[in-house]
């Protein structure tokens, strides 16, 4: 069931069960209490539709990151060793599956978050084609998608347009991009209503995407 995309990027679907997804929900709920999601301003002036929240030490390393005020939440112990087994499962949990990285065992154990990105998508929202080139490190950057499905859009390390592909991403998906394709270009385009978010909880539906990041930021 597994897919590599690329080389080093490995979609893995439905890698969180049904009870994780709404833990994950629910402690969400919890985090955005304690720093409230927002509209981030691009550099450009822009204004983001998603809204978003960073937990623990990277939020130095965004340059959107300045106009948050508080203090970020703390990165949980157990969403750093969820990051390192997300990371293992998808570079090594299947032996026969080459998944394009040479030095897929290093990488992975090298693995250890310090900041988590929480995205939150309402029906209207999408995120244009962009790299992540904001953290000091190049390690990879480990994806979980939770309630409404969406459409994922991968491209390719040199243009924000063709050639890219498109996949549904689902509640309870890992994505995990390392290696080259940590610098490709990607985003997305829709989100599909009533395809997961209110069974979730979340009142109008939506999609929460997580991603753990070793930024190297240090606040
Ligand atoms: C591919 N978020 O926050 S997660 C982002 O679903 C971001 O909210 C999207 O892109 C979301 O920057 C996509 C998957 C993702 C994250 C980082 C990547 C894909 C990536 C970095 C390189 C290549
Ligand atoms: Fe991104």
């Amino acid at each position: 069931e597994r897919a590599v995309l690329a080389p080093g990027a490995v979609h893995v679907p439905g890698w969180l069960d049904p009870a994780r997804q709404q833990r994950f929900v629910d402690v969400a709920r919890e985090w955005v209490r304690a720093a409230p999601m927002e509209h981030k301003v691009l550099a450009g002036g822009g204004r983001m539709s998603v809204q978003s929240v960073m937990l623990g030490s990277g939020r130095a390393a965004y340059r959107y990151g300045a106009d948050g005020g508080g203090r970020a939440p703390e990165l949980p112990d157990w969403l750093v060793a969820l990051g390192a087994r997300a990371v293992a499962d998808a570079y090594l949990g299947d032996p026969g599956h080459d998944v394009g990285l040479p030095d897929a065992a290093r990488v992975a154990r090298d693995f250890a978050p310090d900041s988590a990105l929480v995205n939150f998508y309402d029906d209207a929202a999408h995120m244009g084609m962009h790299q992540d080139k904001d953290e000091f490190s190049a390690a990879p950057i480990v994806s979980l998608s939770l309630g409404d499905t969406c459409v994922f859009r991968f491209g390719n390390t040199e243009t924000r347009t063709a050639p890219y592909q498109d996949v549904e991403l689902r509640s309870g998906d890992l994505f995990v991009f390392g290696g080259p394709s940590r610098y490709a270009f990607h985003g997305v385009p829709k989100v599909l209503p009533g395809t997961g978010g209110r069974q979730l909880g979340l009142k109008n539906g939506g999609r929460l995407n997580i991603t753990l990041r070793m930024t190297g930021g240090r606040g």
